[in-house]
């Protein structure tokens, strides 16, 4: 998969380095390529936002260093995948966006080529969208209902957690399955030796040998800590 990502912080993104991920784009699993936003203004400054149209407090991000930016990812990422190359998938983290789940990234990590756009201030101008679904689908992304101050935080966590789902990134397939929100249940309490600490057990069961009966108690601990953290997964 290739991933591209526009962004006025590229460094944010030093750390894809390091970790799992890290590993991937080293072994070619992952190819990622970071932009800096301002190298495709046309002004000495630099200049990427100015005030609203309209009136207001904050400034927008204006529309035409992201139209050269996205054009430039585009075009080159369809000369790398040669004619049967799929249509590039841009993503817009925005708290005004649909919520980004575990069914979401694993959606998309089917994708071939996945653009991040991570707007800053009070967002990018909304033609912007228009212009990129000329190029390829487009999804605004939120984590979650809270603000961050830009998108490239939350950029991070979606790209860990697509790539972590393609295949040979995460070293042991079968870790995967189990995790929380896979089966739309939070995931059961573990355990590790030692038996006892500081005056703590472990749940007997665990140590029974009884494979039936341990599946039988994690999945029940699973509906119990759903019901009690996350009500909202069952009412789905
Ligand atoms: Cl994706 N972006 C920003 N700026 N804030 C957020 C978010 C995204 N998701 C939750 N809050």
């Amino acid at each position: 998969m290739r991933i591209d990502v526009v962004s006025i912080f590229p460094g944010f993104f030093d750390v894809l380095e390091v970790s799992l991920l890290g590993k991937a784009r080293a072994a070619g699993i992952l190819d990622v390529r970071v932009h800096d936003l301002r190298d495709f203004t046309t002004d000495r400054h630099r200049t990427v936002d100015d005030t609203p149209y309209g009136g207001g407090a904050g400034m927008v991000m204006k529309p035409e260093p992201w139209g050269l930016a996205l054009d430039a990812i585009a075009t080159d990422a369809s000369h790398d995948g040669g004619a049967e190359a799929s249509r590039s998938v841009f993503l817009f983290p925005s708290p005004a966006g649909e919520v980004f789940r575990q069914a979401t990234a694993r959606d998309l990590s089917h994708a071939d080529h996945l653009v991040f756009g991570c707007g800053r201030y009070e967002g990018i101008d909304e033609r912007v969208f228009a212009h990129a679904a000329t190029l390829g689908d487009v999804r605004l992304m939120s984590l979650g209902d809270y603000v961050l101050n830009g998108g490239e935080v939350a950029a991070m966590a979606m790209i860990e957690a697509i790539g972590r789902l393609i295949p040979g990134v995460v070293g042991n397939p079968e870790s995967l399955v189990e995790e929380s929100h896979e089966d739309g249940l939070l995931e059961y309490p573990s355990y590790t030796k030692p038996s006892e600490w500081r005056g703590l057990g472990v749940p007997p069961v665990l140590l029974s040998g009884n494979h039936g009966a341990i599946a039988a108690w994690r999945h029940d601990q699973q509906v119990e800590r759903t019901r009690a953290r996350r009500p909202d997964l069952l009412a789905d």
